[in-house]
């Protein structure tokens, strides 16, 4: 068994929380060999419904847990942290757009890396879920210069979870048939869901599913899949969140399998193989070894794939001036 590493989840009150602190409790995602110390933070309001959490994972026994620290102190969740799950934030509701919730979003990602920056580890990995996902990754990672850029990234998985399941019930196939489906740029109606790479049991996806579908309806329905769920259970989607979340960090922390890329949303670097401007937080299909990933180059874009890539570009672009000017203000 190894030493207790430190987990702080943020928004440990939430609805997707209440799902991934099962996951993580129950070695999902660091392995049943990993001793936990989980750290749950939330806003004073929520202590209470804190507290029933706390209880919650008393009652469940796990047994990787070795303390459950909930705080609604930035210094006493992050210091000496490992790995940070940034769940909290302002959840999206019916009718909104991801882009009504920058502002009062991109405040408290400020102030979390700032706090990242003194308190936690320097090789700490930062996941960042709250919306809008990416530019608030970024704004976290400018906040905490200390850290390197690497280890924030932003999750897409979700997204790229979702475009799995539609091409599994579409060629009818079992979902673990189906690999190497990736999600480009902005977790957001911009993204660029791409079958292009895609294989179903070695197949081609391309050579299953004609083009027509894989170009508008599948694309629109990865796109619109959140605004489905809060259509229709009127919260937005939590469950398949926090299973998204764990996936995206347990293949962080554990690494891909050969030739079964995964998507994050990661700082763009100076010299990558898309051509995506730097300083962005982009979702690219990214592979991993030793807890470091990288970009994987040579996947083929065509002319639509590249019009959907600028699409998503221009929007983070935006999304970014639009952070920078009110984390300035
Ligand atoms: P909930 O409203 O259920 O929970 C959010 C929790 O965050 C609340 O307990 C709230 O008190 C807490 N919180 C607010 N400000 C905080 C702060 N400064 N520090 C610590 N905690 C704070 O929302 P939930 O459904 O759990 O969603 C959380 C976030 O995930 C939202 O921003 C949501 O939009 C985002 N999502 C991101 C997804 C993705 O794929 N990247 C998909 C699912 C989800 O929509």
């Amino acid at each position: 068994m190894s030493e207790p590493i430190k987990v702080v989840v943020t928004g440990a009150a939430g609805q997707i929380a209440y799902s991934l602190l099962y996951m993580i409790a129950n070695g999902d995602v660091f392995g049943k060999n990993q001793k936990i110390i989980l750290t749950l933070l939330d806003i004073p309001p929520m202590m209470g419904v804190l507290e029933g959490v706390v209880m919650e994972l008393s009652d469940c026994a796990f047994t990787l847990l070795t303390e459950v620290i909930p705080t609604t102190d930035v210094a006493v969740a992050f210091k000496d942290v490992s790995v940070v799950f940034l769940v909290g934030a302002m959840p999206r509701r019916e009718g909104m757009e991801r882009k009504d919730l920058l502002s009062a979003n991109v405040k408290i990602f400020k102030v979390q890396g700032e706090a990242l920056n003194t308190y936690a580890k320097k090789d700490v990995k930062v996941l960042v879920v709250g919306n809008p996902a990416n530019t608030n990754a970024l704004i976290c990672s400018h906040y905490a210069p200390s850290i390197p850029k690497e280890n924030f990234t932003a999750m897409t998985r979700l997204d790229q979870n979702r475009a799995c399941a539609q091409i599994a019930q579409k060629v009818g196939s079992d979902i673990t048939k189906v690999k190497n489906l990736f999600i480009w740029g902005n977790h957001s109606a911009t993204q660029f869901p791409d079958c292009s790479n895609g294989t179903v049991d070695g197949k081609p996806v391309t050579d299953l599913v004609d083009a027509s579908y894989l170009e508008n309806e599948f694309v629109t329905t990865v796109q619109k899949r959140g605004a489905a769920v809060i259509a229709a259970r009127k919260m937005s989607s939590a469950m398949s969140a926090a299973k998204a979340a764990a996936d995206h960090v347990r293949d962080w922390w554990i690494g891909t399998q050969s030739g079964n890329y995964v998507s994050m949303g990661v700082v763009t670097p100076k010299d990558n193989p898309y051509n995506v401007p730097e300083g962005i937080v982009f979702s690219f299909p990214v592979e991993i070894k030793n807890k470091q990933w990288s970009i994987v180059p040579g996947f083929k874009i065509n002319d639509f794939a590249r019009s959907k890539l600028d699409i998503t570009t221009k929007e983070l672009l935006e999304e970014k001036e639009e952070a920078m000017a009110v984390c300035n203000a």
